[in-house]
């Protein structure tokens, strides 16, 4: 067979022939009709037909209504799309998308179509040799109510997160562009108090600043925030598309490591009838597109995403896959100290463990907030559990981290 891909895709109905079904997606995306054509034109069309390569049924054991399935693989010629994740969903799940309870599970590119993308510039190994940090888990924190905050308010809050020795601090995602803290300006006077940190702490830190505005400035932006001294940059992916996070990924001129954010993810993913499941759309996608970290609900916070998807999506950002580097995993959203043990179990090592809450909302302040989690870190590390960590080594932060939010271990 020349180059396909392969989509999986699970189809919801209780009367279904389901593989009928699949054999009318496979020529609908395709060629549009089969036997209809006469057999010159099929000889000719045959190369650009899709083909079913499998139909599983999954009958309810008590025919309980709602409940019967299907998951059926079909192969789509490359020579049908262009060598863009645009092409690629609407040829396998344009129109499609919109038939019946159909969900897209996974997507097996061709090599020849994975050819085509660089993927993450730095990736999981690129920002850990940035960071001079090798083994541990990484520490994010999220900057918090920072809407209506002038430049002074914005600097305050940032030290502070750094003082508390992240790893990196990212923008909320709903600070956009502001006559208060505008990009620029955004980016120097943290910067500024990220070297002033420095000094105190030793460690090197990245600030992932939101780039936002209209797709047609995007790259101009990432430039001026480049030329302003950023390190890093957030991206909202799904508002903008994947298409986008890739010219600005390989964009030469923006030489920093991209964090995907997952804003809208919640109305694609979650339901079982439709819409592409979360390893796709924030795993597989996402690091295809190039983001370097991808931030995505935790199975343990405030947002949860159930934790069998959470470790397809892991899976997805750092299985091997052609020339494409790994993408960190950050399973976020009402992360707490407490949880540390965790993620850790679940993500090992290879993890961004970020929290914007949890730090903020420590009692003894966001730098102690910071402190409560890479004590919570290094112990899990040691194997020692958090209680017996915070009252033998007199971890004072974690003490408090522990008082506020208790421990899931
Ligand atoms: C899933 C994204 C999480 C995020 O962006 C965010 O702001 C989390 O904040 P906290 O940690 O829940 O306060």
């Amino acid at each position: 067979m020349s180059s396909v891909c392969i989509a999986t895709y699970r189809a919801f109905d209780d009367q279904a022939d389901f593989h009928k079904k699949a054999q009318s997606i496979a020529v609908g995306l395709t060629v549009g009709s089969w036997t209809e054509l006469p057999e010159a034109r099929k000889a000719e069309m045959e190369r650009h037909l899709g083909k079913v390569l499998s139909v599983q049924v999954h009958e309810p054991a008590d025919g309980e209504l709602g409940q019967r399935y299907a998951d059926i693989r079909i192969a789509y010629p490359d020579i049908n799309f262009s060598r863009d994740i645009p092409a690629l969903l609407v040829t396998v799940f344009g129109k499609l998308s919109m038939d019946g309870r159909i969900k897209l599970l996974d997507l097996d590119v061709s090599e020849e179509f994975l050819s085509a993308f660089p993927g993450p510039k730095f990736g999981l190994s690129g920002v850990r040799r940035l960071l001079g940090v090798e083994e541990r888990p990484l520490l994010m924190s999220i900057f918090k109510s920072v809407i209506g905050h002038d430049l002074a308010g914005l600097q305050d809050q940032f030290y502070k997160q750094a003082l508390g020795g992240v790893d990196l601090i990212k923008d909320d995602e709903i600070l956009f562009e502001n006559p208060l803290t505008p990009l620029e300006r955004r980016v120097e006077v943290c910067m500024e108090a990220a070297r002033k940190a420095e000094v105190e702490t030793g460690q090197k830190l990245l600030y992932a600043v939101n780039l936002t505005g209209p797709t047609s400035q995007l790259a101009v932006n990432a430039r001026k925030a480049v030329a302003a001294g950023a390190n890093a940059l957030l991206f909202n992916v799904l508002s903008y598309g994947y298409d986008v996070l890739h010219e600005l990924s390989k964009d030469p001129s923006i030489p920093i490591p991209i964090a995907a954010h997952p804003a809208m993810a919640g109305s694609m993913y979650p339901s079982p009838h439709y819409g592409l499941s979360a390893s796709l759309l924030l795993g597989k996608l996402m690091r295809l597109a190039g983001a370097d970290l991808v931030l995505f609900p935790s199975p343990y916070g405030s947002v949860v995403m159930p934790k069998e998807e959470n470790l397809a999506v892991r899976q997805a950002l750092l299985e091997p896959a052609g020339q494409l580097k790994t993408s960190f995993p950050v399973p976020s959203a009402g992360i707490h100290p407490g949880l540390v043990p965790l993620i850790l179990r679940d993500f090992g090592t290879d993890v961004v463990v970020n929290a914007g809450g949890g730090i903020h909302g420590h009692p003894m302040g966001t730098a102690a907030g910071g402190q409560a989690f890479r004590q919570a870190i290094e112990a899990t590390m040691q194997g020692i559990p958090l209680a017996q960590a915070a009252e033998q080594q007199g971890y004072e932060p974690l003490r408090a981290a522990i008082q506020a939010w208790g421990i899931r271990e």
